[in-house]
């Protein structure tokens, strides 16, 4: 039998049945690859591609790629659906924190790897911390995984657009060295083969969907780097073959402007279609990047909890705790179309969502981004919320103030509270617009760890 690779839907379900096992059917240990809580493009991407990458890699140790949030709030992530479906995968094939062994996982039968972040947080880190083994990340570098790692294993962090793109530089030989080769995939139906082209283009559009939307589709100076250029090229090389099958190629034989086509060159003719395929749908940059961004952009119609949940992470700095939340609209756009449209109704669900019994927060932000009039704009809102909080709040605004350039919003329209108050609720324009979560968090967390102190 020639040889052959898994499909990603083949992998995917591979991966599920070796998670789903008896634990004393299992063959331990299980290793994972990891994004980050947030569970955004990138994260879930890269969990996706890295675990099958390095499944396909000597020793052919199997991954488990492993998305990070519970199935239901797969829903919240209509983007998603556009990455997958391309690919020939629907969200019920990921796997989640849902599908996690009920009676729970050993830490000693795990490995982990990290993509995307490049420290545990939320309930896998109580368990998982010190089963890390290797690490691919493009956020600032928390000095948690170790520098001395099992033979083989990554620890790279550093800076990128997209955390895809340093995935695909570390994966490029492994893509190379399988692309020749159909893909094999066993359900209920029997086995099929899926030709080498289809396959590839399958992973090009999950390598390709966080890549265009972390860089703007490669234009945001701040955030592209020669790392994402050369991921888009790489990923778009492994598409081509596929189009260039997908298209109907009418190629005459000696191709002449001087001579009128005459009936002969039916003969002299080649054409070739494809049969149905999910990847046939034809690719431009341009228009899978405007897909993705529209689809990614809607918040319409979501509940303001929604909203505040579906971009999200949470730290905690000694006793306190942090969480901002991404939206990807203005306020004013928020407070007028989605939830029970009101601003007082945003700041109920805000406070909602801080609250002990949720996420039990000291500090509470919420960072918008929009295009108001075509002007790339950054919104910060930040609540302290007892005593430690609003003392953050205020070593936040001294340290970082300037930096961000955070002016009022509207004057102040929705501020409350003050320093030396129960609670102290603050929101500012952030006119240094190239500062993104990836920035903005670490400075939260250093004016909380220097609160923490008082
Ligand atoms: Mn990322």
């Amino acid at each position: 039998m020639a040889p052959t690779r898994a499909s990603l839907k083949g992998f995917l379900a591979t991966a599920k049945k070796a998670l789903l096992l008896p634990p004393t059917q299992r063959s331990n240990p299980l290793t994972f690859v990891v994004g980050n809580e947030s569970a955004d493009l990138d994260s879930l991407c890269c969990t996706l591609l890295f675990a099958y990458f390095r499944t396909h890699t000597p020793p052919h140790t199997l991954h488990i790629p492993l998305s990070n949030l519970p199935r239901v709030d797969l829903a919240l992530r209509p983007e998603l659906n556009a990455v997958l479906s391309p690919a020939g995968l629907r969200p019920d094939d990921l796997i989640t924190l849902t599908d996690l062994p009920r009676e729970g996982l050993n830490p000693e039968d795990t490995h982990w790897l990290l993509v995307d972040h490049n420290a545990l947080t939320g309930d896998l880190a109580k368990s998982f911390s010190n089963r890390i083994i290797g690490c691919i990340d493009h956020h600032e570098d928390e000095n948690v995984i170790p520098h001395t790692l099992p033979p083989g294993q990554p620890r790279i962090i550093t800076k990128c657009g997209s955390c895809m793109s340093l995935i695909l530089d570390y994966c490029k030989p492994t893509w190379d060295s399988i692309s020749h080769l159909p893909c094999e995939a066993e359900d209920e139906a029997g086995s099929s083969s899926t030709p080498a082209a289809e396959c590839d283009a399958h992973l090009a559009r999950v390598a390709l969907a966080p890549v265009l939307i972390d860089t703007t589709n490669l234009t945001s100076k701040d955030k592209t780097t020669d790392c994402d250029v050369r991921a888009v090229e790489l990923a778009e090389s492994k598409l081509l073959p596929s189009l260039q099958t997908t298209a109907t190629i009418t190629t005459p034989l000696t191709p002449s402007s001087s001579q009128p086509p005459s009936s002969s060159s039916a003969s002299t003719t080649t054409t070739t279609t494809r049969s149905s395929s999910s990847s046939a749908e034809k690719y431009d940059r341009q228009t899978y990047h405007a897909t993705l961004s529209a689809l990614k952009e809607q918040i319409a119609g979501l509940s303001y909890r929604d909203i505040l949940r579906k971009d999200y992470k949470r730290w905690t700095e000694g006793p306190l705790a942090l969480g901002v939340s991404a939206v990807v609209q203005g306020f004013e756009y928020a407070f007028v179309n989605a939830g029970n449209k009101s601003r007082g109704g945003f700041l109920a669900a805000l406070k909602g969502w801080a609250r002990e019994e949720e996420q039990a927060l000291d500090v509470a932000a919420v960072m918008t981004v929009s295009r108001p009039g075509g002007v790339f704009t950054r919104e910060l809102l930040v609540w302290g919320l007892n005593e430690k909080g609003v003392a953050a709040v205020g070593k936040f605004y001294k340290k970082f103030g300037e930096t961000l350039g955070l002016e009022p919003w509207k004057g102040g329209e929705l501020d409350s509270g003050g320093e030396g108050e129960a609670e102290w609720r603050v929101c500012w324009r952030q006119k240094a617009v190239s500062q993104s979560r990836k920035q903005v968090a670490p400075m939260l967390r250093e004016a909380m760890r220097e609160s923490a102190r008082l």
